[in-house]
């Protein structure tokens, strides 16, 4: 017996990827390469960008997000540790703004099928589950998921409109 989710040594893990400054589409793309090179991990699939509107402050350039999967044999609280030190590779600063601008935020939305209530690491992802641009986008990559607590993630995405999220063009 493994742990929740454990399939051959490895976990399935769910990233979201969101940046709003500095050319976010590029600092989505690059992230993307980043997370190939995290330790005991392979990024198994990527979805397209999708450019969509600010939640929280209005005041602050329209979001890129993305999601991503992972294979991963690093237990949660280091694949979080990973995420953060790209963000940081990124330039991220922590300015105390609630929702405010980021040149990348990587969020784990989920780790296999592990729940965890911890502030540290919540599991799945607080915000997963009504968020347009993290539900399209895991969507687009996983259809058959179900998201532990919430059900299935298609039932999930029918109940909230995607309809201002854009796919960019794939770049050349
Ligand atoms: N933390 C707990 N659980 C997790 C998890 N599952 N994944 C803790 C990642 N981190 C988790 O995160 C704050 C703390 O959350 C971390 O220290 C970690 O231990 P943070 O990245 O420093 O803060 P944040 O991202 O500014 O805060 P928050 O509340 O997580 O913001 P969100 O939910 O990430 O939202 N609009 C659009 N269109 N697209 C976006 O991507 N993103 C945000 C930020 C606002 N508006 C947006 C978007
Ligand atoms: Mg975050």
């Amino acid at each position: 017996m493994g742990a929740p989710g454990v399939s051959g040594g490895s976990v399935r893990a769910y990233v979201g990827l969101g940046a709003n400054l500095d050319d976010p589409a590029a600092h989505v793309r690059r992230a993307f390469e980043d997370l190939g090179r995290i330790a005991a991990t392979r990024c198994v699939s990527r979805s397209r960008l999708y450019r969509n509107p600010p939640m929280g402050p209005a005041d602050q350039p329209d979001y890129v997000n993305a999601a991503a999967a992972l294979d991963t044999r690093l237990p949660p609280p280091e694949l979080l540790a990973a995420l953060q030190a790209i963000e940081r590779a990124h330039g991220r600063t922590r300015d105390g703004v609630r929702w405010g601008p980021r040149t990348l935020d990587l969020d784990l939305l989920l780790y296999g099928d592990l729940e965890s209530d911890d502030p540290r690491l919540t599991l799945p992802h607080p915000g997963l589950h009504r968020r347009a641009f993290v539900l399209y986008p895991l969507l687009e990559i996983a259809p058959g998921l179900a998201i532990p607590g919430r059900g299935p993630l298609a039932a999930l995405a029918a109940a909230v409109p995607g309809t201002g999220l854009q796919a960019l063009a794939e770049s050349p």
